[in-house]
Order: structure tokens, then sequence, then C-alpha cells
């Protein structure tokens, strides 16, 4: 089985893009915060069943019966959830965002009941800075050794104090190659207003404060991660210029919009758009028109986390759970199934050829790619954004 070896790149890449496009925060060295929540035994133990998972000795009479993870739409196998259940008796209920924002402000307000989230990496450390995540007990996490070290002890949270790595993707555009038989190459088939005119209506961008900003500025030469007051201006210019041609801001069902025709390019999370072409499990049928392309100008890399929350009633058990889905089978099961990449090195080695095929067609970043690629970073600066998106949205 061919491995994908351009991990180690990507923190290269990362650290120079970052360095460039906009200083990440400050690092807190040792001042992690508030938020040490000590895992708590919450409810009845499970039925008796070997208490060993990868090294991990689970104590039964810990767990608690139910979990709450609060995750991204399309974003975990079910069945997944399902094996979990079979082996600790912990009935885990999902509920959905589409939004780093909108997960926080649930979060910030209180007593979600949520136990697990899966924040992007600047809006971890969003979290962590206000006290909102619990501190990881490493001890109870013995697969995290499986995760690519180019991936840990990233920007957002040095030593992973906070989180561990869930899945990785790129945004870029998706886009049917029935409609664009000559290929997409740059940010102008989703911007210039002589191109969209011709699939005005069919076409939309994510519903995001800082990936449709960040397309904007790339388009118009900047970092995304650029706060100076005359760049964001001319970005929301270009993304209010756009509007009355867009069908929608969508980040929940661009996938199936793409796989049933209804849009013929999109704004696109590079696994969102692997489902449009590849479907998703039982719930849609995929489209093997569609394509995925960083264009010329560059794109976001980004990364999903686990964390747990700093009011998690059931801390052990979100323990236990983040060590399974830490399992190298069940991260490439996940991965294959949602269509990102996975951060697991030993799971990655798991994909199937065809999954690795379409990574090959540009769903996942080669080297050249990547050198276009920039994370989103949070900083004192990076507030602008939400005026600037308010502003677009409420045009
Ligand atoms: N449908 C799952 C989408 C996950 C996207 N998360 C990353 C957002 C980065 N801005």
């Amino acid at each position: 089985m061919q491995r994908f070896r351009f991990l180690p790149l990507i923190m290269v890449v990362a650290l120079v893009l970052a360095a460039c496009g906009g200083a990440p925060a400050a690092s807190p060295g040792n001042e992690y915060g508030s938020g040490g929540a000590t895992p708590e035994p919450t409810a009845a133990p499970a039925a008796t069943q070997p208490a060993q998972s990868d090294g991990l000795e689970v104590d039964r009479t810990k767990l608690s019966t139910e979990l709450r993870f609060f995750n991204w739409t399309d974003y975990v196998d079910p069945s997944i959830l399902e094996d979990f259940e079979k082996e600790y008796g912990v009935k885990v209920i999902v509920d959905l965002f589409d939004a780093n924002e909108d997960m926080i402000a649930k979060v910030r307000a209180g007593r979600s009941g949520y136990d697990i989230v899966t924040p992007s990496d600047y809006a971890v450390e969003t979290m962590w800075r206000e006290g909102l995540l619990a501190k990881l007990d490493k001890a109870m996490l013995p697969n995290l050794k499986h995760i690519d070290p180019g991936l840990l002890d990233k920007y957002f949270d040095p030593g992973n104090v906070y989180s561990v790595p869930y899945l990785y993707g790129i945004t870029g555009i998706a886009y049917n190659k029935q409609n664009f038989p000559d290929g997409v190459d740059s940010w102008a088939a989703l911007f210039d207003t002589a191109q969209i005119e011709k699939y005005s209506g069919q076409f939309s961008m994510l519903d995001d404060e800082r990936e449709s900003p960040g397309a904007a500025l790339k388009y118009l030469g900047y970092s995304l991660n650029e706060t100076d007051p005359a760049a964001l201006k001319k970005a929301q210019d270009l993304l209010i210029a756009q509007k009355p041609f867009l069908a929608a801001y969508n980040s929940s069902d661009v996938n199936r919009k793409l796989a049933s025709g209804e849009y013929v390019i999109a704004h696109a999370w590079s696994g969102s758009a692997m489902q449009a072409r590849s479907g998703l499990g039982d719930e849609f049928s995929g489209n093997p028109d569609i394509a995925f392309v960083i264009p010329k100008e560059g794109g976001m890399i980004w990364m999903d986390n686990m964390v747990i929350l700093a009011d998690s009633p059931n801390a052990y058990t979100a323990h236990v759970f983040m060590n399974f889905m830490l399992r190298p089978d069940i991260a490439a099961r996940n991965a294959e199934y949602v269509g990102y990449l996975t951060p697991n090195k030993d799971g990655e080695q798991l994909l199937p050829q065809d999954v690795i095929a379409l990574y090959k067609e540009g769903f996942a970043p080669n080297e050249e790619v990547l050198k276009r690629l920039e994370w989103a970073v949070r900083n004192e600066q990076t507030v602008a954004f939400t005026d600037v998106w308010t502003a677009v949205k409420g045009e």
C-alpha cells in the first residue's frame, strides 16, 4: 500500500506560510488558562467485556451510558459509533454544526451538554483561551502514537494540551467536468462577474467567516489571514458584488447539490467534494464528473480536532472515545467514509487504492499544491473577519 509522504512537508510549508501570511498568536508557554476538567464517572457501568483497548485499561464502572458528540455535518461514519456502543455500551449522540463560530457560540453559552467537539485549528485556540476546553489526560490516549508527528504540537495548541487531530483537508473549488471541460484553475471562476453570470444561481460559496473572505483575499493576491482594513474592504466589496449571482452561502449540503447537478461549481472543502464524487454511504450517490482543484492563487489547509469541553459531563468516557477514534483501523474507515484526510499515519497505510487514486487526482494536496496552501490563524486582529462577514451577509 502506497503511503502518502507529504505530511512532514505540510508542517514545514505551514510554518513558512503562517510566518509570511500572518503570525500565529503568541505561544502560550505553560499558561494554558483554565479548563482542566477532571474526568468524572457519571453513570452505571456497561456489561463486562475485555477492559483493554490498545494499551488503555478502561474502568467500565466509570463509563457513562451516553456521550454527546458535537460534530460537523457528514463527518463521521455512523457504523463506527455503533461499534463503539457495541464495545463499550456507550451510545454516542451526535449533533451537527457547519461553522466554527456557530459551534463556539453554543458552547460559550454554557451547559451545552456536549462532551466532545471538533473545532478547526484556529478555533481550538479561541476555545482554550476562553477556558472552554478541558486539559487532556494523555495517559488515557495511548493511540496518540499513531498520529503523524508533523500534525502534532501545532501553532494553535502547543503540546496538544487540549486537542488531538481528527481529520484534515483543503479548501478550493469543486466543479462538474461536463460544465467545465477545460477545467478550472482560478478563483476568477467564482468571482469574475463576466464568468459567473453564465452559471448564475448554480453555484455556492461556503457560509463561513474565514473561508469566503479568505478566498476573496487569495483572489486579490493577499494572505487569507490579511487584516489590513483596505484589503478587507476590497474583499468585502468583491463578495458583495458576487452575491447576486450566488445560489446560496452553503456549508451543509454542497456535496449533495454538486452530486445531483444542482450546482455546477462551488467553493468547497476537499472531503465534501470527494463525497460529491464518490457518494456518502447510504446517504447519496456520487457523480463521476466532479473534480476538485486548489486555484493558482492558493487556498486553505486546515485540521479539525477532537477536544473535550471544560464542562463535559462525561470526560472519562470522552477520553475512551477519543482513544478509540485514534485506532488506525477506525481512523482509516472514517477517512474512507467521509473523504477527508486522516492525520493517523498508521491508518493512512490502510486506505484502499481507489481512495489513494482520488487523492492523486486532486482531492489531496501534492507537493506543488502544498506550496499554495495557508493555515488560518487567530490573533487580536482576526476578529475583523466577523465584521466583514456580518457586512456581506447583511447586504
Ligand atoms: N462537512 C465537514 C466539514 C468539515 C470542515 N471543517 C473545516 C473547516 C475549516 N475552515
